[in-house]
């Protein structure tokens, strides 16, 4: 069996390694360098789209991310080839610290008792009602559900929201686009779990935030292109919104000159809510690659009409 590796990413040595490891029968190229004509599968994180052209006899492409917009182009693959991309694989645990973490944050008032310890101030502030603390979680699938589960367990009311209907435990769910308001307006903290698609990118928008409570906050963990910077700072500034944070940006690493740098009430992070782990995402690809080979379905291919 032939297997290509490409990242462009750092620690492709390590992922290497951990590949030939786990399935020493197998040659692995990388490219370029490597004949493609020949491969059986490819495992790509940001290919070129050059790449994706040559890959059209490949049993299947893995994408190594949970997020399908890293191969980039997909039109630029065959559709005869199937596209897998990561499940949880080590990062659902991490996206329910993050979450949890942002949500406490914001809840429990550290950014305010921050900076009453900065001007000497002792004051103790009353405690803001739980049952009307709502958190709003956009994308109900493998990241968003478990975060959901998570924060329902601390006692917040929980709004999530997904394409299609779902039914989750102590969650009340709503679906598509007529019932998204009626998320919006129950979250004292929007936390964005979407993948990036045609319909997502630039949906949290001015006219959307602003249907926020006043005094929400915004935990963006998914895409910067679905969050409009502009229209949050704005929204911040007016007073609309209590502020931000945010792991992911339109261009990264974030431009030195942007507004989010520096901003009081936003907190910024490297991408690193649910870091890619080499040895659980390896374990994960390998299995499904040994159900493909005797004819197994495997989860995670991505349907390329909805985009994820
Ligand atoms: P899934 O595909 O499992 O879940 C996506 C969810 O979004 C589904 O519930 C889906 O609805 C919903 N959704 C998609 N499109 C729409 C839409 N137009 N309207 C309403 N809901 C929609 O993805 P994951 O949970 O695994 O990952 C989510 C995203 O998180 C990734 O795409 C990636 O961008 C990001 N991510 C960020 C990381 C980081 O470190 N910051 C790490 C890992 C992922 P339905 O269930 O009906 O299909
Ligand atoms: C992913 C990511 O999509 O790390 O997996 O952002």
């Amino acid at each position: 069996m032939n297997l290509l590796f490409y990242s462009a990413g750092e620690n492709g040595a390590a992922w290497l390694e951990a590949f030939a490891r786990a399935l020493p029968e197998t040659r692995i190229g990388t490219w370029p360098g490597a004949s493609v004509s020949q491969v059986d599968y490819a495992i790509l994180w940001k290919p070129p789209r050059e790449l994706l052209g040559q890959l059209g006899e490949a049993k299947a492409v893995f994408n190594l991310g949970a997020g399908v917009d890293g191969i980039g182009d997909l039109a630029a693959l065959r559709t005869t080839v199937p596209i897998i991309r990561l499940e949880d694989a080590g990062m659902t645990e991490q996206m329910i610290e993050y979450a949890c973490h942002a949500v406490l944050r914001r809840y429990r008032e550290f950014d305010v008792y921050a900076e009453q310890q900065r001007t000497g101030v002792w004051r103790q502030r009353r405690r803001i009602g739980k049952r009307a603390f709502g958190i709003g979680i956009l994308g109900l699938g493998v990241l968003g559900s478990a975060v959901a589960i998570a924060l329902s367990r601390f006692g917040f009311p929980v709004y999530g929201w997904s394409r299609s209907p779902k039914a989750i435990p102590g969650v009340e769910t709503r679906a598509g686009a007529a019932e998204f308001d009626s998320v919006l307006g129950q979250a004292q903290v929007l936390i964005c779990l979407l993948p990036s698609t045609a319909e997502t990118r630039g949906l949290l928008d001015r006219r959307r935030l602003a249907r926020l409570p006043q005094g929400a906050y915004v935990v963006n963990l998914a895409r910067g292109n679905i969050l409009v910077d502009e229209d949050l700072l704005s929204l911040i500034d007016e007073g609309h919104l209590a502020g931000a944070m945010l792991d992911v940006f339109r261009d990264e690493p974030l431009p030195g000159a942007h507004a989010f740098w520096h901003h009081p009430k936003v907190t910024v992070t490297p991408h690193v809510s649910a870091a890619t782990l080499i040895d659980e995402s390896v374990a994960q690809i390998v299995a499904k690659i040994r159900r493909l080979e005797v004819g197994l379905p495997v989860t995670g291919v991505v349907e390329r009409g909805r985009g994820y």
